[in-house]
């Protein structure tokens, strides 16, 4: 039997996105990303290999899943058996700290967890930059969920160069999130074949591909220079460049709901009236506040009027991943 390992990741937003592949079975990615690591979202997996079992076993909440809803799990977790020689079935147990169904990016903190706690119970000593191309393999944005605060997923050529690295962890400056968490509907289309058919059909990829690169090396400088408002205006263009895409596929489609378009109405309503905040979305209805601490108040306010308090969650920059053997 071998140890068993806990690992806890937290999740992480992007503010320049990754949306499109260019090579999908090595997860490398059209352009790089910057992320903000959130504090209050996160993942707990624990890992143990065990000689007695015949099948991975994968329990969610302490509900052993179907081995159909398991693949994609199973299937990272025969790459860390190829890497590390182990030759066992595991059982994993994974706890998401989202609220329920709220479609806040658990792939992301998912992966980066089965990572770190799958790796170092199959006995292997990773750098965190090596978590990292590992934790790619299981999807895309969790390249970024091992590092705390700003991270920066360089795009890379090949498995070796494409890992993300701190930007600026622990982030000593005031920048928060408001989650607002809106009632999804079924997901039109998942994360994966999203982007896939927008490389696939958009006309505007290319564009898409330049501008995100020019985007990187302001948001950066942004980052660098502790400024809020550049942060905010860079990350809220590129995310509409980004749903921009969706709206260019063949066939089209997108992830707002109405609430989605209420809550951004009154972002740019309050930036209307003088309050410094920008939105940010994903492969979801949810959006992102980019706001400082001081006018979390003020935000709040304004967005009870279309939303109940319990949907309206303030986050602040997380820490990296932690590894606990027992
Ligand atoms: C991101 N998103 O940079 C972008 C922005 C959503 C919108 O990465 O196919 O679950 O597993 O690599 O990482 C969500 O997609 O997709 C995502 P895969 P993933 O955060």
């Amino acid at each position: 039997m071998s140890k068993l390992v806990t690992a806890k990741a937290h999740t992480n937003i992007a503010l320049v996105k990754y949306w499109g592949k260019k090579d999908a079975h090595l997860m490398l990615p059209q352009n790089g990303s910057i992320s903000l690591t959130l504090d209050h979202f996160y993942t707990e997996t624990s890992v143990q290999f065990q000689p007695e079992l015949t099948a991975d076993q994968v329990y969610f909440d302490n509900q052993l899943i179907a081995p159909a809803k398991a693949a994609r799990m199973t299937t990272f977790l025969d790459l860390i058996r190829q890497r590390s020689g182990q030759p066992n079935f595991a059982t994993v147990r994974t706890t998401n700290h989202v609220p329920t169904s709220a479609g806040l990016a658990s792939s992301a903190s998912g992966f980066a967890a089965l990572a770190a706690a799958g790796s170092r119970a199959a006995g292997l000593d990773l750098t965190p930059i090596e978590l990292s191309r590992l934790a790619r393999r299981g999807s895309g944005s969790a390249t970024r969920s091992i590092f705390g605060g700003f991270a920066e997923w360089h795009a890379g050529h090949d498995d070796a160069s494409s890992y993300a690295e701190p930007l600026q962890d622990p982030v000593d400056w005031d920048i928060q999130m408001i989650a607002v968490v809106l009632k999804a509907t079924k997901k039109p289309i998942s994360s994966t074949a999203g982007m896939a058919r927008v490389v696939a059909t958009s006309p505007y990829y290319p564009a898409w591909v330049q501008t995100a690169n020019h985007d990187l090396d302001e948001m950066r400088q942004a980052i660098l220079n502790k400024d809020l408002t550049s942060v905010g205006e860079i990350a809220e263009t590129n995310a509409m460049r980004m749903h921009a895409l969706n709206l260019s596929a063949k066939p089209a489609f997108n992830y707002f709901t109405a609430d989605t378009l209420t809550a951004i109405k009154a972002v740019q309503d309050l930036r209307a009236s003088g309050v410094n905040c920008y939105y940010t979305l994903d492969a979801g209805p949810n959006v992102k506040i980019i706001c400082a601490g001081q006018d979390t108040p003020v935000i709040m306010t304004a967005l009870q009027r279309y939303f109940a308090a319990a949907q309206l969650i303030v986050t602040k920059p997380g820490p990296g991943i932690s590894i606990t053997e027992h």
